[in-house]
């Protein structure tokens, strides 16, 4: 049964980043639920995938120097432990992952057209559509099995999971691995980051519902590792039931030890979650306020999805945030989802003007604080909401 534990007000759409701004853009109900079977968080409401990714999308995964190295660091451990002679990625984005292969061992499916021109402009194999069975019995045809196949923060974004795993099942070789990296629910708890839940985000996995759910599908988890990425990541190593290549490692133990321990599996966890966001928003609203009265400006730093997660239900205003800064292209001079606020190109001393900087993409607090260590010696400062509203220097 999904039970209701958490009301994130109405949100546009995470990436529909508008160059003029308009007040009338979609905007949807925010409700997470919890199945008290399946263990699994949710959202209610699913967008079509073809509204949410598209020909626009402007997220690009290459825009970090911290997700490059994540993948290239990847890229060796899985050339050294599995050395694949096919790898599929499943939303490739802008390649950053394919760029650690040769060209004619790794494939991708990413549906936004405009990120899928870029790998097939690197003369990488790539599927430009939707991750489903009919496609992956296109792939099938051609390409006969994969025994390599990755994805990164794309799966949670697919509201059939039966159909994402049974077009899995189809390609995957006996002794073929698939590996998954997504925002770790036990993270999200832990840091008070309610951000992590917006449109795109259906599921927020924890290892124990994913095991649940891969059971289903005669697949397993049979290790799991934590990363720093996006806020703290869990990436699972998962493989055929049959396939007796691997041993299933002590870490999915732990992990799943480590959530029962944290209550993810109890209704309860949830709604204290849901008490603390509340208590979040209040307490973010007031610290905004009270530096605004003080005459002082705040900038946006990073125009995340999160961030427009944040600013939707606390309702702040560019009253508070004047703009944002932030380095993607496709983001430049656009309007931050939901808010009239415009997105500034990044360039060096553009926070030389604002006393404070909201600190939007703060799972890549280190790149930037590195990045930013004149702003932050000459007194500048930045806010964060995670774990709690405050200001913060180092
Ligand atoms: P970042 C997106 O979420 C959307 P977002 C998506 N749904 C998802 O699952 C995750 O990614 C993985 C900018 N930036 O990665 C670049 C700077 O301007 O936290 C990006 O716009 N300067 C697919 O949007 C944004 O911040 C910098 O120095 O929450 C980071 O976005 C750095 C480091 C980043 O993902």
């Amino acid at each position: 049964m999904n039970k209701f534990f958490l009301d994130l007000g109405v949100q546009p759409l995470a990436n529909n980043f508008l160059k003029k701004y308009s007040a009338n853009q979609p905007r949807y109900n925010l409700k997470l639920y919890f199945n008290t079977k399946s263990k699994m968080v949710s959202i209610s409401k699913r967008i079509p995938s073809s509204v949410m990714f598209n020909s626009k999308y402007p997220y690009r995964s290459s825009m970090s120097s911290t997700m490059r190295t994540s993948f290239r660091q990847l890229s060796n451990e899985i050339k050294k432990k599995f050395n694949p002679k096919l790898l599929l990625e499943i939303g490739s984005n802008d390649g950053a992952l394919l760029a650690n292969f040769d060209k004619d061992r790794a494939i991708g499916v990413e549906p936004c057209k405009n990120l899928a021109k870029i790998t097939k402009e690197k003369k990488y194999y790539t599927y430009d559509d939707y991750w489903n069975f009919k496609l992956s019995s296109k792939i099938k045809k051609k390409f006969k099995e994969v025994d390599l196949i990755y994805s990164a923060n794309t799966l949670t974004h697919i509201s059939n999971l039966k159909d994402v795993f049974k077009s899995i099942n189809l390609i995957l070789s006996e002794e073929g691995v698939l590996i998954i990296e997504d925002p770790s629910l036990f993270e999200s708890i832990k840091n008070n980051a309610y951000d992590q839940f917006y449109n795109e985000h259906i599921y927020v996995f924890s290892a124990i519902a994913l095991k649940n759910l891969l059971k289903k599908f005669n697949l397993e988890i049979f290790d799991v590792k934590n990363l720093p990425t996006h806020g703290g990541s869990l990436r699972y190593f998962i493989k055929k039931r049959s396939n007796k290549k691997y041993n299933v490692k002590l870490s999915v133990k732990k992990q799943i030890d480590k959530e029962i321990k944290k209550g993810l599996d109890k209704f309860k966890t949830y709604k204290d979650f849901a008490t603390k966001s509340t208590k979040s928003k209040k307490l973010f609203l007031e610290l905004l306020k009270k530096i605004i009265k003080d005459n002082k400006k705040i900038i946006g730093y990073g125009a995340t999805a999160k961030a427009v997660t944040v600013l939707n239900y606390c309702n702040i205003d560019r009253e508070l945030i004047k703009n944002f800064t932030d380095t993607t292209p496709e983001k430049i001079n656009t309007f931050l989802p939901g808010k009239n606020i415009k997105i500034l190109g990044y360039k060096k001393d553009i926070l030389k003007k604002y006393d404070y900087a909201f600190l939007g993409a703060w799972n890549f607090k280190k790149e930037i604080f590195k990045k930013e260590k004149t702003y932050i010696n000459n007194g500048g400062k930045f806010i964060t909401h995670v774990p709690f509203p405050r200001i913060i220097n180092k």
